[in-house]
């Protein structure tokens, strides 16, 4: 009984300081306020992952580096939406929470806008740049104006008054975007729907109105693109051949932009050897790769595409002349890989050619035609430019003559290519011809569809789609159906491979069957249709390995960036493409197609064998595999400066690539300032409260627990 009483007092005791009523406040206060913080750090967490998204990385060549990256855990800020240009001052200056993530429209993403941005860093956070739709009608190229300067043929030794672009600033749109260097993460949000979701995240939590700052909680993004390498190629290739030589397992940071150039030959020749140098080889050319401002996106179209399908289709037409087996001269169809990073591919074949590790030698070389931007012709004209230093030599100036009287002759029997000459001082436009005419004086040619400045407003952008060249197909029709449409783009590009195949039989000093050589724009139009809209398509999957299903992807087009890791799908789908146009099935097994050494008939000095998939057969179920043999091959594309160690070459390209561990983008909601500091506040309250009570419990537990009473003394 007495304990009972005790038992009240001790409690009295207990909260005589607070009083019963304020310490229920108190509690009641604690849990309130605890519920709602949690609550908040509970939303705070709900991340929104970006699953479309393309970021800009870091490469970097002797002396620079490009590109963009993030600190090691991201970089984080409120996002701010930028639809015109007024927006940026809140962004810039008004706003109260910065850094700002800036989602900005794609018609923003703009030299001007940029150097706002960067003048301000302090504010910046990271950039999300929307696509444009439709593309920005001013035209839009992040690419320089005179693009791989300082590694053509052009200098201040040679040519003085051409070398860098003081003629004819070719990409005279270019602003130069792609070659800066940004100290922020910025990312290409691909998929409309997803640009969606975080205006609607902004309009519903950071809207200003009137000018007024917003309420937290606030939308944010988080933007994770760090990159392992810093200041130039040099820097960090010297950092990973020191790890090389110290450690097992050294740390490389970057890596250097390769690939492989595709090549075939019309009469196969022994690869195994090299040529006679009375042999004589007519080389056509083209290049395979493109780029944008963003990582992998590099669709492409009218700067590397439209050329390379036209080329195939020259390809195609020319090894179905019935004499092309008892021709004078051979010819070389080849496919650069790197031209875009300071021509790696074209480099590298003349290096190896010069040091005889490639079958074709410099002094084989009759002639050399080159397709650079063909798609976007203006009534009708196909331009063809040439080298005015090395044509001084009245011996070279008489074989270019010759070159150009007879592209004109072969395009007399095509009414739709009309084949125009340019004043005779007028300089090369980029091209691989360049890398050639540094080490030898051959006679070359470079067809375009400009005759100064660039038709193509998107070099080098994200907006150099199948649209840029006019490519669509009319709406409600299966795949299948687009990919035999056939556009009229293809036809134009039909008629140029036409003009291509037939100059290409006569240089090679075929006579008979000139005007019999004919493209087909049915392979163009398929061509067109699996670069540019979707690769995953009925024919690309039967001409390819089984294995090499995957590089078609799902759905899209390929993207024509050269990358670090190869071959690149590009390459692959080019080779097999090839193959397939130029090729012939042979009756192997699949055993002896893998390996043709056993069969006598065959040899692997002089082709190249490839068991294709094969179409399904008729009811869908199963694919009939065969065996193609060409002579369409791959060839390294690696710069020569990796090659010689040279990192800091000025005469070899020296893009890298840096190496990242994470990249990736998320949106979520963030507290301000002041609650994270209350939350805090208010969990050191309740922590201390907490404290106090079971400091008290304690102290009066022999009263507020009694112990059991010992059995013994149960009594009454
Ligand atoms: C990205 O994918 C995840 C998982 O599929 C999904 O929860 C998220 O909503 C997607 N992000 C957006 C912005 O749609
Ligand atoms: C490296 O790239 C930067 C940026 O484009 C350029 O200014 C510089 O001349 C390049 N360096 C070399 C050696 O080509
Ligand atoms: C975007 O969403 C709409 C409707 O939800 C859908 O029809 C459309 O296919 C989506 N677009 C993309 C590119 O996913
Ligand atoms: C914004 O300004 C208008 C008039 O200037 C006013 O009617 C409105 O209440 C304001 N809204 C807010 C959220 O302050
Ligand atoms: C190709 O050349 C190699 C080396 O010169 C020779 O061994 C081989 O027999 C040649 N193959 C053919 C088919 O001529
Ligand atoms: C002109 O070029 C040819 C080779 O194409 C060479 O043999 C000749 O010596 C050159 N002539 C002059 C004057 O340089
Ligand atoms: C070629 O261009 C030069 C200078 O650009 C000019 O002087 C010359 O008249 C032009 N020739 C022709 C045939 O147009
Ligand atoms: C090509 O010819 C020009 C002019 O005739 C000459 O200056 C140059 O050195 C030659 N180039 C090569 C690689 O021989
Ligand atoms: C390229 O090939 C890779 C690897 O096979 C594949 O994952 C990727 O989707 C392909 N890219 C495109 C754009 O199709
Ligand atoms: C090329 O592909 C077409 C269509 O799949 C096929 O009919 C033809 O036999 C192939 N040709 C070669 C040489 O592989
Ligand atoms: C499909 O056709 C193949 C022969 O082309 C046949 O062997 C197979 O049984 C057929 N499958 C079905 C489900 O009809
Ligand atoms: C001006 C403003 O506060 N706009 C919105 C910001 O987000 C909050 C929270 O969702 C909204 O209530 C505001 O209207």
């Amino acid at each position: 009984r007495s304990s009972e009483a005790q038992d009240g007092h001790g409690w009295k005791m207990a909260t005589a300081g607070l009083g019963s009523r304020g310490l229920l406040r108190l509690l009641s206060f604690c849990v309130l306020l605890a519920g709602l913080c949690g609550g908040n750090s509970v939303e705070r967490k709900i991340y929104i992952p970006l699953n479309k998204t393309a970021p800009c990385v870091r490469l970097l060549n002797a002396t620079h580096q490009i590109g963009c990256h993030s600190s090691i855990s991201g970089d984080t800020g409120v996002i701010h939406v930028v639809e015109k240009e007024e927006d940026l001052q809140w962004v810039l200056t008004d706003g109260p929470n910065p850094p700002y993530m800036v989602l900005l429209e794609g018609t923003l993403f703009t030299r001007k806008v940029m150097e706002k941005l960067k003048g301000s860093t302090s504010r910046i956070a990271g950039l999300a740049v929307s696509l444009a739709k439709p593309s920005p009608a001013a035209g839009f190229s992040p690419s320089v104006q005179c693009p791989n300067d300082g590694f053509g043929l052009y200098s201040n030794s040679y040519g003085p008054e051409f070398a860098h672009c003081r003629d004819i600033q070719w990409n005279y749109l270019g602003d130069g975007l792609a070659y800066e260097d940004f100290s922020f993460p910025i990312f290409l949000l691909e998929d409309e729907n997803e640009t969606n979701v975080i205006k609607q995240c902004y309009r519903d939590h950071n809207l200003s109105q009137n000018g007024s700052a917003p309420v937290f909680p606030l939308c944010a993004m988080q933007l994770f693109s760090h990159m392992h390498a810093v200041l130039s190629t040099v820097t960090c290739m010297r950092r990973s051949s020191i790890q090389s030589t110290f450690s097992i397992n050294p740390e490389i940071v970057c890596d250097p932009l390769s690939d492989y150039n595709v090549w075939s030959m019309l009469k196969p020749i022994n690869t195994s050897g090299t040529l006679e140098p009375d042999d004589k080889v007519v080389v056509v050319a083209t290049q395979l790769d493109s780029r944008s401002f963003f990582w992998n996106v590099a669709p492409g179209a009218e700067s590397a595409v439209a050329s390379f399908v036209t080329q195939l289709a020259a390809a195609e037409a020319l090894y179905k002349a019935p004499d092309v087996t008892t021709l004078p001269r051979n010819v070389m169809f080849v496919f650069f890989q790197g031209e875009t990073f300071d021509y790696i591919g074209s480099s590298r074949m003349v290096y190896d050619m010069e040091r005889g590790k490639f079958p074709v030698q410099l002094e084989n070389i009759d002639s050399f035609v080159e397709l650079r931007q063909v798609a976007l012709r203006e009534s009708l004209e196909l331009w063809m430019h040439t080298d005015p230093v090395s044509q001084k030599n009245k011996s070279v100036q008489s074989q270019v003559e010759h070159l150009l009287t007879t592209l004109e002759e072969s395009g007399a029997g095509v009414p739709t290519v009309v084949l125009r000459r340019l004043n005779q001082s007028q300089p090369l436009p980029p091209s691989s011809l360049q890398r050639f005419l540094r080490a030898r004086n051959i006679s070359g040619v470079v067809l375009t569809d400009h005759a100064t400045v660039f038709h193509n407003r998107y070099y080098h952008s994200v907006y150099d789609t199948a649209e840029n060249i006019n490519v669509s197909y009319p709406g409600q029709q299966s795949p299948e159906e687009d990919l035999d449409f056939v556009t009229d783009t293809a036809k134009a590009l039909a008629d140029v491979a036409t003009v291509l195949g037939r100059a290409l039989y006569q240089l090679a000093g075929g006579t008979n069957f000139r005007d019999t050589i004919q493209a087909d724009p049915h392979t163009v139009t398929r061509l067109l249709y699996g670069f540019l809209v979707r690769a995953n398509n009925s024919w690309f999957q039967s001409i390819l390995r089984q294995d090499l299903r995957s590089y078609l992807g799902d759905q899209g087009p390929l993207q024509h960036y050269i990358a670090v890791s190869s071959p690149t799908n590009t390459t692959y789908v080019v080779q097999y493409a090839l193959a397939n146009l130029t090729g012939k099935v042979v009756d192997l097994t699949r055993e002896q197609c893998q390996d043709p050494s056993k069969v006598p008939s065959e040899n692997k000095d002089l082709y190249e064998y490839m068991w294709v998939q094969g179409p399904l057969n008729s009811n869908g179920t199963e694919r009939l595999p065969y065996c193609v043999r060409s002579t369409a091959r791959l060839v390294r594309a690696v710069s020569p400066a990796f090659e010689l160690g040279q990192w800091g070459s000025t005469e070899y390209s020296t893009w890298t690539e840096s190496r990242w561990k994470d990249i990736r983008a998320r949106i979520f909601l963030i507290a301000s300032k002041e609650l994270e500091l209350i939350t805090l506040a208010v969990g050191f309250g309740v922590l201390v409260c907490s404290l106090v009570i079971t400091y008290c419990i304690n102290a009066k537990a022999d009263v507020l627990f009694i112990a059991p009473r010992e059995p013994g003394s149960v009594s009454f």
